[in-house]
């Protein structure tokens, strides 16, 4: 049985980024799913005080935010490099990190993806149309921004697949699901790039449960 464990949502971005990594690499893991509502009990708060997910324990080691346990993951384990050498492309992998983890994941997809599919899949809630009205104007910030970054390159640091991807691409899988980003990102290079993207094995093998799947 591997030694490699991530705790998270079943259907989580953050934590299927972390799969998608551990896909690439093709390391062996296991998945330990936590009930919604655990991520504020004690016990889970012990292995992330913010009580969000994933966390991984890995042996002895215990790590938990999700840009650094994948760059744990590429430092550890064999297999294809998930972060360019190349100065520029490296600022650029670790840039549109920062736009993902600063404004698009807290003021954009926290909210539309909730809204329009979490909350209603899996709590039975109607969607809260002033905060989605209000997050709109982020979210052609962001997405236009990542598609100008973008341009005409192949993955979003460059030619080469790296962390930025793996931590996009799930992100985007559910944006791309709602009316709002689909609208926002029609025609452009970042939804062929998506597109592209989700057809890798990774990306294939790390989809979300099926009512999470069916709504995005
Ligand atoms: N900065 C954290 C963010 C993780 C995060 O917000 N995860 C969401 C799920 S995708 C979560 O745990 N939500 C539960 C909650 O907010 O109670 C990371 O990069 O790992």
């Amino acid at each position: 049985m591997s030694d490699f464990i991530v705790h998270g949502f079943p259907g989580s971005p953050f934590t299927r980024s972390v799969l998608v990594a551990l896909e690439e690499k093709r390391a062996p893991y296991r998945v330990e799913a936590l009930a919604p509502g655990a991520q504020r009990t004690p016990e889970y708060q012990r292995l992330h005080p913010f009580g969000r997910v994933p966390a991984i324990q890995h042996g002895d080691f215990h790590l938990y935010e999700t840009q650094a346990i994948l760059r744990y993951i590429d430092a550890t384990f064999a297999g294809p490099a998930l972060q360019p050498r190349e100065p520029r492309a490296l600022g650029r992998m670790n840039q549109v990190i920062g736009i993902n983890d600063c404004y698009l994941f807290p003021r954009v997809a926290r909210v539309i993806v909730f809204e329009r599919i979490v909350g209603p899949v899996l709590f039975g809630k109607a969607p809260d149309e002033a905060a989605i009205a209000a997050a709109l104007p982020e979210a052609r910030l962001c997405l236009g921004e990542i598609d100008r970054l973008l341009g005409d390159q192949k993955h979003l640091a460059g030619d080469e697949f790296s962390l930025a991807d793996v931590l996009l691409a799930p992100q985007l899988y559910y944006l791309a699901a709602t009316p709002e980003g689909a609208s926002i990102l029609e025609g452009t290079a970042l939804l062929a790039w998506l597109e592209r993207v989700s057809e890798r094995a990774s990306m294939q093998a790390t989809l979300p449960p099926e009512p999470l799947r069916k709504a995005a």
